[in-house]
């Protein structure tokens, strides 16, 4: 048992002790006839909670600044800096909300507690008062979901022309990347191409197919946009990439996007963070079986330049693993049964 897990079972022990002791000494009073049993509670539970509230209020600030390096990743992305600004107005507006309806519970539960020469009055309603704190939540809540909608559909809208493109696969336990070769273009893909080695299901019939290359990171560009085209090819996985605030399911039998665009790249972020081994990373944010916990991506941010370099390196995925093999012929037998079925459904189709 760690010290810790004692310290607590210590603090809570001695809690129940000084409530026992309390209570002993309210039957005590009780039986020497001095004071009504309630009363004497009253007293106690409402000096607890301005206790409690102190406590608190000192406990959340002491948290807040304990781990502040730890609550918010920094954002290497354009959006991530809107979704991070609207989080502080958010938190800044409910914050102060939360402050002063809190104080006010437990400064009342205290100043208003039961005594013998008051009397509760009766207030059944303020029509002037409930205006207000009708009108005024309104208000900000309405500037934040509009600023929120606002920032949704730049962030969820057409991807800019200039975009470079990623495929990335899920399956039970990895992510597959392909990329589009020189011509910027990812070529088709049909689930009936999947095999072993055609992982994500490559249409080699398709040009824009053939010079596709598969990699085991993710490479993107600095300050450029990149468009995630996202797939699963088993069950439901999420694309989490914390530092870019990225995260869109991926979902078996449809095409879900993403676009963003990387600020930092992963040399200058290793720095900012004083860490060499920095690497941003992919996590499946979505439970997706028993190797979940290992679905985990890199991705490389760098200049254009380092780019184009690692690019120059990477041979087509037709040329590395299909062409020439037994793959080839496999591929073109799979082609011909999927033109066959499409033939089939199409003459039934005709009848019907
Ligand atoms: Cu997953």
């Amino acid at each position: 048992m760690s010290a810790t897990t004692l310290a607590i079972i210590a603090i809570v022990l001695f809690v129940l002790v000084l409530l026992q002791l309390a209570r002993t000494w309210e039957y005590v009073t009780v039986l020497r006839g001095e004071k009504k049993a309630n009363e004497e509670s009253d007293k106690i539970n409402g000096n607890l909670f301005l206790v409690f509230m102190v406590a608190g209020i000192i406990g959340i600030g002491w948290s807040l600044y304990a781990f502040k390096d730890y609550l918010v990743l920094e954002s290497a992305s354009v959006h991530g800096h809107w979704l991070d600004s609207m989080f502080s107005v958010t938190l800044f507006f409910t914050g102060i909300v939360f402050v002063l309806t809190q104080v006010a519970l437990f400064y009342f539960v205290w100043k208003y507690k039961h005594t013998k020469d008051r009397k509760a009055v009766y207030y059944p309603e303020n029509n002037k008062l409930e205006m207000w704190w009708t009108i005024i939540p309104a208000i900000v809540l309405t500037t934040l979901v509009v600023i929120g909608i606002y920032r949704w559909f730049q962030i969820t809208g057409p991807e800019p022309k200039n975009s470079d493109v990623v495929e990335i696969t899920g399956q039970q336990f990895l992510w597959n990347y392909r990329f589009p070769g020189k011509d910027g273009k990812l070529g088709n893909y049909e689930f009936k191409y999947i095999t072993g080695i055609n992982k994500v299901g490559i249409d080699f019939n398709d040009p824009a197919g053939k010079d596709d290359f598969m990699a085991t990171e993710m490479h993107i560009v600095v300050n450029k946009p990149v468009l995630l085209r996202i797939r699963a090819k088993d069950v439901i996985h999420d694309v989490g990439i914390p530092y870019f605030r990225v995260k869109m399911d991926a979902v078996p039998g449809l095409v879900t996007r993403f676009w963003f665009i990387p600020t930092v790249t992963t040399d200058s972020m290793r720095k900012k963070l004083n860490n060499p081994d920095f690497n941003y990373e992919i996590a499946c944010d979505q439970l997706c079986g028993k190797g979940h916990y290992g679905m985990r991506g890199m991705v490389v941010v760098e200049t254009q330049q380092q780019y184009n370099e690692w690019m120059a390196k990477q041979p087509s995925f037709f040329e590395a693993a299909i062409k020439g093999t037994d793959e080839e012929k496999r591929f073109a037998e799979l082609t011909q049964e999927l033109k066959a079925e499409k033939e089939h459904e199409a003459a039934k189709g005709h009848h019907e």
